[in-house]
């Protein structure tokens, strides 16, 4: 509608970590078997050497020697392919490494990708070994063509077999990551580049209708708590006179309840992390309304486990929501506590009938110094 954005690169920054989601792209076999069955596939297309010159025992020879090679050459590939698709810890966003030990200790990650990595060294030198040892096998006076042919079976079979479970000890280390994997997968796409809003509160007190109402944010709304299990990103952009002139990402989190650290969900402790770590300034959402599923107290509680959380230098705008179907005892109360004891200001807002949203904006944009 006439909005053009004066310059592209408004209100950037530089960061030295990428944007986006560091495990979007991975795939980890959860499976050992899958590995092994698409290597031994490929190196049993291999068939024996044809022509007349060879004798039996080369052929032979030729061949098990071709198959031992390309099941360990695939298995050395594939597995050094999943090492290095891993992301280092030590260099992903705080965020994603964080969120990353509700599930997985950096210890235990770091060990799992040795381990890996280890075992692709390993399937190698059996390999080699066991060609070796084919190589050496020779018929003589004594030994018959029948009995080299037989060791060189059962050279293989060894091979085989102790290729097999090298791949197949890896099966803890592959189920979690797969596992770790997926869940990553599921946090949004952060940017460093831009500013980003963490809009928290208590369950059910609008923090979702708000993200969608403000932004391009495609967010799941419901009429009961734990609607929101994960974080979603949406962008919103400042617009003055027709201009955008400044961008934000603004993230919708799961709801806090009133309780120890050790005891929450993960979905909290997904909004904890993302207020730690990804918040420039949050927007702190109280439920104002008769349907209120947490009391004042709580609801206290709550704000101040996520202004510790945030910390002392970052900025918290505070806003009481539903005031369309307000309690008044409750707003009177909150209204006392934010001015009186937090010494600020605060804004009263309906996310569903858009009632001051456009103030709350103009108070987001000021603290993000936006101009
Ligand atoms: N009356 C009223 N209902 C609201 C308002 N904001 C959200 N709701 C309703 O409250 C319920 C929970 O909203 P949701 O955005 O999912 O809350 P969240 O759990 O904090 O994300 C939904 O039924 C919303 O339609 C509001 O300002 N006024
Ligand atoms: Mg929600």
């Amino acid at each position: 509608m006439g909005v053009k954005a004066v310059n592209s690169r408004i209100n950037m920054r530089e960061s030295r970590y990428a944007k986006g989601n560091p495990f979007r792209s991975i795939y980890i076999p959860k499976d050992p078997k899958e590995i092994l069955d698409t290597a031994f596939k490929k190196a049993l297309r291999i068939s024996p050497p044809g022509g007349i010159r060879l004798n039996i025992i080369k052929r032979k020879k030729s061949v098990t020697i071709t198959r031992i090679k390309t099941l360990s050459n695939e298995l050395y590939k594939r597995l050094l392919k999943i090492v290095k698709s891993l992301p280092s810890v030590d260099n992903i966003h705080p965020f994603y490494a964080s969120v990353m030990e509700i599930w997985l200790s950096k210890d235990d990650y770091k060990r799992y990708i040795a381990k890996i990595h280890g075992a692709a060294k390993l399937v190698q030198r059996i390999a080699e070994d066991y060609i070796l040892r084919i190589r050496s096998t020779k018929k003589t006076e004594e030994i018959p063509v029948k009995e080299v042919l037989d060791t060189i079976d059962k050279l293989r079979i060894e091979a085989y077999g102790r290729i097999s479970s090298v791949i197949e000890s890896l099966s803890t280390e592959l189920a979690r990551l797969a596992d770790l994997i997926r869940k990553m997968k599921k946090l949004p796409d952060y940017d460093p580049s831009l500013p980003a809003i963490v809009v928290s509160g208590p369950p059910n007190a609008g923090k979702s209708s708000f993200v969608k109402a403000v932004s391009n944010a495609r967010v799941e709304i419901a009429s009961y708590p734990f609607t929101t299990k994960n974080i979603t990103f949406g962008h919103i952009n400042f617009i003055e006179n027709g201009i955008i002139i400044g961008k934000a990402q603004i993230a919708d989190t799961p709801g806090l309840f009133d309780r120890p650290i050790n005891e929450r969900k993960e979905p909290e402790l997904l909004a904890l992390n993302a207020i730690k770590y990804l918040a420039d300034i949050i927007v702190f959402l109280f439920d104002g309304s008769y349907e209120r599923v947490m009391d004042y107290d709580e609801q206290i509680r709550v704000y101040k486990t996520v202004r510790e959380f945030l910390g002392r230098d970052k900025p918290a705008i505070i806003a009481i929501n539903k005031v369309d179907i307000r309690d008044d005892d409750l707003i009177t109360k909150l209204r006392e506590y934010i001015t009186k004891k937090e010494n600020k200001e605060y804004i009263e807002i309906s996310a569903k009938n858009g009632y001051n949203l456009n103030i709350l904006t103009e108070r987001i944009r000021r603290a993000l110094e936006i101009s």
